[in-house]
């Protein structure tokens, strides 16, 4: 398919123009073939929409991108299901697979025909990324996702998402073509204990009633999620407190429902009860209801790192309905998805996990912002799998960084290409000042060491240059001046994106919101490198040394302060940037450039940074 690719970019270039090189579908299709050719915008068109699409997102969407319906027209537009005649004609090039969809573009017509109602609406999605362009190309496109349920999982610890930022999510699930959505965040406490039993208050009801309505309207299932395990009683009572609080969110409009059982103790972690409790609300809610989905649960061992050998997992898997889905985030709490952990637990489960992925969430490492690319995951692993959802940021916008990457990712595995997805995730956020934001984006993107021990490359293209800069240093004691000024221009790069990011407030004020404190640290480590770059260079020089030294030592203190000062969450506080190797690389480099300056001018100056925080003593 890359060929493809290749063809769309340079025909968009051809004929688009300047913006032209931009240009690339998200997620990346199955099949496409683009015509050397261009099509022109219709001003009117006959639409021939099947029955089947009443009412529906798809032709709501369709009429705000082509207001121009009329009775009479030259050039015509197709939509529809497979079920309707008005796309029978091309019945036989419609995918078989559930959300898929053909797309067809020719100098007369438009036709959208999709598997399903979804399937045409991700068509529709496809012909609006394509009406970006400065002229319509005429395409062919056979497209449909490899994992059948893509999207977010809400799950983290930490101040939940907001009413704004959660609606906002909808329309980007729907735009990159995601279909769920799980309401499951750990601090609200309607979700979890104390309040698991309780209804919302009215206007919080009110608030997820308009959630629902957002989802439905990009064509996202809302699944909203009970975490009663940490004091469920096995007993009738709360059989029915669990089905009351079911029933006053299936008022609300929900038609999704999930049952979480991680990270708890004691008498709610028993599978057999759980086993019991789920098949129940499957047998006597979600089936009897007849208009919800699939019933999805996270298991208290949902990972390999939880007790591989007990007999938990086997329990659930033979005993739960076979419709009900079960959860699982890998071999460990945090890590990628591979075939074997897949191989480990779908015999045990005895279905297709649906997993649970825990990235880009940061609620273990909150002193830090996961901003770089999705990769890692298998991309083999698409018939092992019944849905893969991704655990975010408290950060809403920040998150969409990582969440573009999974839509892509889920949806063609195969044509995955981890940097270029990360790249137009970047544009996508910040169109004008996307370079920028892609410098800080590479040297913020690692979780630092963690009890949970998932790790993230960062600042990529600068390492060799920083670890072959520290050993000729070290070791020969003569920089290696080629890297010397490659980390300089780097240094330089990240004040200046630093500062033109401070002041883009409004081209993304969501963004800008989140990630303000991790840039200002951001510009005072690429200020410190500068300094201590300078320090090297001028060691023999008192006067000027001196000047850099001291500079580098007050960077040192107002890091520290920018540290002190914002993000003072309980666990992790603090903002922390670069700090996988540019800010150990400068320490260093501090730490050898002071003690040459030392032994050359026979002077005690302290050579050691001090760091990001105090370091506590035991
Ligand atoms: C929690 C989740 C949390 C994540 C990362 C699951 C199934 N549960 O260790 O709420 O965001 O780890 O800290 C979890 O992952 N438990």
């Amino acid at each position: 398919m890359k060929n493809f690719l290749w063809l769309v970019i340079s025909f968009c270039m051809i004929t688009a123009g300047g913006y032209a090189q931009d240009f690339r579908l998200q997620p990346t299709p199955q099949e496409y073939v683009f015509q050397n050719d261009s099509v022109s915008v219709p001003q009117t068109y006959l639409l021939h929409a099947g029955s089947s699409l009443e009412g529906q997102p798809a032709l709501s969407v369709l009429d705000k991108l082509l207001p121009g319906g009329e009775s009479q027209a030259s050039f015509q537009i197709y939509v529809g299901t497979k079920a309707d005649k008005e796309v029978r004609k091309f019945r036989k090039r419609i995918p078989d697979v559930p959300d898929g969809y053909f797309l067809k573009i020719t100098k007369d017509c438009i036709v959208i025909a999709g598997a399903d109602k979804r399937g045409v609406y991700y068509g529709v999605q496809t012909l609006a990324q394509l009406l970006t362009l400065n002229s319509l190309p005429a395409v062919e496109i056979t497209d449909f996702p490899d994992v059948p349920y893509r999207g977010v999982v809400e799950g983290f610890y930490g101040t939940p998402w907001s009413h704004e930022a959660r609606m906002d999510q909808l329309d980007f699930y729907g735009k990159n073509k995601m279909n769920v959505y799980i309401y499951g965040p750990k601090d609200d406490p309607y979700h979890r204990t104390p309040h698991w039993r309780k209804p919302y208050p009215a206007q919080e009801g009110e608030r997820i009633k308009q959630l629902v309505e957002r989802a439905k309207q990009n064509e996202v299932i809302f699944y909203w999620a009970i975490h009663p395990g940490g004091d469920i009683h096995w007993n009738e009572e709360d059989r029915t407190n669990l089905l009351r609080k079911f029933e006053s969110m299936y008022q609300l409009g929900v038609r999704g429902f999930a049952v979480f059982f991680d990270d708890i103790s004691g008498e709610g972690t028993q599978a057999e009860k759980q086993v019991e409790l789920l098949n129940y609300i499957d047998k006597n809610f979600v089936q009897a209801k007849q208009d919800v989905a699939p019933l999805i649960m996270c298991p208290t061992v949902y990972c390999g790192a939880w007790g591989k050998g007990s007999d938990y997992l086997p329990t659930l898997g033979e005993g739960l309905n076979e419709d009900i889905r079960i959860m699982w985030t890998g071999d460990k709490v945090c890590t990628n998805i591979t075939m074997s952990t897949l191989d480990y637990v779908n015999p045990l489960l005895q279905r297709k996990a649906f997993i649970w992925w825990n990235y880009p969430v940061s609620d273990y490492v909150t002193d830090h912002l996961l901003l770089g690319p999705v990769y890692g995951n298998d991309s083999n692993i698409k018939d092992k799998v019944s849905a893969f959802v991704s655990n975010p940021m408290e950060y809403a916008e920040a998150s969409k960084i990582a969440l573009y990457g999974v839509a892509d990712y889920t949806w063609n595995m195969a044509d995955y290409d981890s940097q270029a997805s990360w790249k137009y995730a970047l544009k996508a956020l910040m169109p004008f000042h996307a370079d920028y934001l892609e410098t800080f984006a590479s040297h913020n993107s690692d979780q630092g060491p963690s009890g949970l021990e998932f790790r993230r490359e960062e600042s990529v293209s600068i390492q060799s240059a920083l670890s072959k800069l520290l050993e000729s240093y070290r070791e020969e004691q003569k920089k290696d001046d080629s890297s010397y000024w490659e980390v300089v221009k780097e240094c330089r790069r990240i004040i200046a994106s630093a500062n033109v990011l401070l002041a883009s407030e409004k081209e993304n004020p969501a963004l800008y919101k989140e990630i303000k404190p991790w840039l200002l640290q951001f510009k005072l480590v690429g200020e410190y490198g500068g300094e201590v770059l300078n320090m090297m260079e001028s060691f023999q020089v008192k006067e000027r040394f001196m000047r850099s030294y001291e500079q580098a030592r007050a960077l040192q203190i107002l890091m520290r302060e920018v540290n002190d000062t914002y993000n003072r969450t309980a666990s992790h506080p603090g903002i922390k940037s670069g700090s996988r190797h540019l800010r150990p690389t400068f320490d260093a480099l501090f730490e050898l450039a002071t003690e040459r300056y030392n032994k050359e001018h026979n002077v005690y100056l302290n050579t050691q940074p001090l760091p990001w925080e105090e370091v506590k003593k035991l």
